[in-house]
Formats: structure tokens, sequence, C-alpha cells
């Protein structure tokens, strides 16, 4: 049963709720009074994990940048989403995963609502409109986070954002996430674009509204805690300790793009073609790869190649740090640059 309550405006905090370390300790006590017999062979075992195993299924939706990737990464505590400062960072959507003893969250990161027209103008795939509606079809509840910091769009949820909410079954709940609060002073304003975004022309079925900077981690633990005591008791989707739905490659391939994102200027970064050249697993289990990365043109390769002449090695360092935190292994990334072939 869901811990939601229906409510107009209230932050959680954790001080209401035991928390699921305390909530997962009762419980085992529980299970060993219950359970302190002989073993017989007649025992199941299964019904005991399922009875004990909870489990939840979160997407997070909203407006290209307004910081999706970076609340899920804090929520699990790695990286595996790929972010950046620039738009349209995350064009396909990923799962990112978080267990405890007990139960599993399992977020899914879409890329940004965007537009018909934005489709159009920026070429993108597909996946910008198709993803985030099949995701809403397969989670539990959804958070639509929202970016405080947009002077021009603070006050409103967009008519393609409210769309999807129409889609959703009346028994998943939603979840305001007010994000980037620390880019506001007077922190009065935030029950002021609560007031719009939950007003006639905003959603009215939010169970419930966090104040939110995923960058510096503020209201994130309360989240979370939410999120860990509202789970279902249910099997759970993936091994324990399972980060991510992603192939290695393509968790590496997402991260190189993100980090050209943050340094290289303009349009350029968003037309480079990436791709692994070379993925080799060795013996003591280290990962070494190649990434290929082909510029549109002998002259934009020569432009990339001073711009990153000073940060080149700063950025594979911190992709190599990243990657060999998610996989557990020694990553090596070979960043290798060159205009596209003409053929
Ligand atoms: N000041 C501030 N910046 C934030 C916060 N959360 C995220 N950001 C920044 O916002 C930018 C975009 O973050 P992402 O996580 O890539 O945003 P996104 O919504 O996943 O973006 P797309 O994948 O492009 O749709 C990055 O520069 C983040 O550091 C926050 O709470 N406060
Ligand atoms: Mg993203």
């Amino acid at each position: 049963m869901f811990l939601f309550r229906r409510c107009s405006i209230r932050v959680i905090t954790s001080s209401r709720r035991s928390t699921p370390v305390q909530a997962a300790r009762l419980y085992s006590a529980e299970r060993l009074e219950k359970y302190d017999a002989p073993v017989s062979a007649d025992d199941d075992f299964s019904n005991v994990r399922r009875e004990e195993f909870k489990s939840l299924r979160i997407a997070i939706l909203g407006l290209p940048n307004a910081g999706k990737s970076t609340l899920i990464n804090q929520l699990i505590h790695h990286q595996v989403c790929a972010s950046s400062m620039r738009k349209h960072t995350t064009r396909m959507a990923c799962r990112a995963v978080l267990h405890t003893d007990t139960t599993e969250l399992v977020f899914v990161d879409t890329p940004g609502v965007v537009t018909t027209q934005e489709v159009k103008r920026h070429n993108l795939e597909s996946s910008f409109q198709s993803d985030p509606e099949v995701a809403l079809k397969q989670v539990d509840v959804v958070g639509v986070l929202h970016d405080v910091s947009r002077s021009r769009l603070r006050q409103e949820i967009l008519p393609e954002v409210l769309n999807l909410l129409k889609t959703l079954d009346s028994d998943t709940p939603t979840l305001l996430l007010m994000n980037k609060v620390d880019q506001i002073k007077n922190k009065r304003r935030l029950l002021e674009f609560v007031n719009h975004l939950t007003g006639e022309n905003g959603w009215q079925n939010f169970a419930d509204i966090f104040m939110l900077s995923a960058l510096n981690g503020d209201g994130v633990s309360d989240l979370r805690e939410y999120l860990l005591v509202s789970a279902k008791p249910r099997d759970w989707d993936y091994e324990k300790d399972t980060l991510t739905d992603q192939k290695p490659e393509e968790m590496i391939i997402r991260i190189v793009r993100a980090s050209l994102l943050d340094v290289l200027p303009a349009e350029i970064p968003y037309n480079l073609n990436i791709q692994m050249e070379y993925y080799n697993v060795c013996e003591d289990g280290s990962i070494n790869t190649f990434v290929l990365i082909e510029c549109p043109s002998e002259r934009l390769y020569k432009l990339i190649l001073r711009k990153l002449k000073s940060k080149l090695r700063y950025m594979a360092e911190k992709v190599e740090q990243t990657l060999s935190k998610n996989l557990q292994q020694t990553v090596r990334v070979r960043l290798v640059f060159q205009p596209k072939r003409v053929t």
C-alpha cells in the first residue's frame, strides 16, 4: 500500500517516519521470532523472500536541463546518468538503481520533455518524445522535476508536461520536485511558485511536494527516505547492487558525450559522432577503451583540438574516475579525435 497522502503543499521531514534501516531491523526481529524454529524440508523460503522484499519504480520527468540526471545520481550515490550543463544531455531513457537490505528503488531517467518544433529544430531522435511516454506506463510513481531558477518558466507547467501527466492512471501518484532552490534567495517566493504550479492552470493532483537542490544535495535524503518507505512488497527487478541497465559501453559513450558538452561551445558537441572503437576487459578485470570522436569537418577538428588542448587530460581523468567507480574496476579511456572520413 502506498504511503502517499493527498495534500496541496507539504515538505516531508525525515523525523516523522521510522527510517528504512529501523523498519528493516524491526521486520528482522519479528521474522526471527516467527522463524525461530527448527528448519524443516517443508519450509518455504521463497515466501519469506517475497514478504521481505520491497520495490518502487519512479520516473523522473521534466524539461531539458532541469537537473533530472543530477538528482537521480544523488539519490543512488553514483554518477551513472550522464549529466552536463547543456540541454539534451539525456537522449534515451535509462534506469538507475538503489538497493538497501530490503528495498529496491528503480529510477527512470528520461530525456527532457520537448515540443514537436524543438524535435525538428534540433533534429532530435524519436526517443525524446517516445521515452518519457513509455516510462510513465512502467512506474509506480512519477516525479515532476521543476527548475525554479528559470525565471520565464518557473511559474508554469508546460502543456507538453501536463499532457503527459494526463495519460497517467489515476492511481499513479505524482510528486512535485522543485529543484535548484539554491538559486532562489527569497525562499518565500517558492510558495508563490507552488501556488501557480498546483493551481487551476497547473497540475492539481500532486500527492506531495519537495524542495530540492540536486546539486548540493539539500532535500535529497528526505526524498530518498520517502520513496523507500513507500515501496511495495514485491520481488526486485535487478540483482542486488546493480546500478543501471546501461551496458558499460553505452554508459562510457554517454559520459564522454556529457563531458564534451561541458567543455565545447555552441552546437559543436552536438554534432560529434562518438563511437566505441575498442573495448577490452583485461585478465585482472580492468577495462581498456578507445573512444572515437569523429568531428564533422577538418576545420572543426582543428578548432576542437585547440579548445581542448589544456583540458583534455583533466577531462579524461574525470571520465575515468566516474566510470571506475560505477563499474567497480579500473577503467582506462583513450579519447581519439579525428575529422570525418570522406568516402
Ligand atoms: N544550481 C543548481 N544547479 C543544478 C541543480 N541540479 C542540477 N543542476 C545543474 O543543472 C545542469 C543540468 O543538469 P542535468 O542533470 O544534466 O539536467 P537534466 O534535466 O538531466 O538535463 P537533460 O538530460 O538535458 O534533459 C547541470 O549543470 C547541473 O549541475 C541544482 O539543484 N542547483
Ligand atoms: Mg539528463
